[in-house]
């Protein structure tokens, strides 16, 4: 029997770090493309009111783009005693061109008197699928407490203060494969493939 082809699908994002976890994931059973494939793209504004709607508008424009299927992540940390900022102001919570430490910085700072009891917050992350029939999107949510100083070398973004009590670990103390395996973005992509599955793509 021939073996089936993988399905090809665009990873609309130019994140690396993002790259790295999604193909950790995924494996080999897509073929997976990202925006350095298609390095003409004119930047898509994430101007939506909810990571769901900014994944959307990624997704859209590159599959209008490419003509490809376009899947997209948008991720935001939401902390409840800053009302859910940064929220979808995630990656531009220290401005405009800020540095994942920028963010982190700001972060800490804001958080400065609050104590340790009132320092839950999320990772949700949205990821939307579009091809020129259908659209759908899954996410996928993890629940931590935001340290008062970073502590881990690895992971990105706010990982290096964001504890998980159940491994009493930050995100940053993970590995690739730990991290996946129970992060908003690791369940997001379960869910994701389990939706792929059941469309018989994969
Ligand atoms: P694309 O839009 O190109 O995908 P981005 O970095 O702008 O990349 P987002 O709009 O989703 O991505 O921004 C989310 C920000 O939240 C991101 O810049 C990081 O600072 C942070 N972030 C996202 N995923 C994270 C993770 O798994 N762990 C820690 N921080 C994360």
């Amino acid at each position: 029997m021939m073996k089936k082809k993988a399905k090809i699908i665009v990873l609309a994002t130019h994140n690396r770090d993002k790259i790295r976890e999604f193909r950790e994931k995924i494996g080999n059973s897509l073929q997976l493309k990202t925006l350095d494939d298609y390095p003409d793209l004119p930047e898509v504004s994430e101007d939506g009111n909810s990571i769901r709607e900014n994944a959307y508008l990624k997704a859209r424009a590159v599959h209008a783009f490419s003509g490809l299927p376009a899947i997209a992540d948008d991720t935001g940390l939401e902390v409840d005693a800053l009302n859910g900022a940064p929220g979808i102001y995630s990656s531009r919570f220290a401005g405009e061109n800020a540095s994942y430490r920028d963010n982190v910085l700001l972060l800490l700072e804001r958080m400065n008197n609050i104590p340790q009891e009132q320092r839950s917050a999320c990772f949700r992350t949205s990821i939307a699928y579009v091809d020129n029939q259908e659209s759908w999107d899954v996410e996928g949510r993890v629940e931590g407490r935001i340290l008062q100083e970073a502590k881990g070398e690895g992971g990105f973004g706010y990982d290096p203060v964001f504890f998980y009590e159940p491994l009493q670990k930050t995100f940053s103390e993970l590995d690739l494969k730990e991290k996946n395996r129970i992060s908003h973005r690791g369940k997001a992509l379960d869910a994701f493939i389990h939706t792929l599955k059941i469309k018989k793509y994969l």
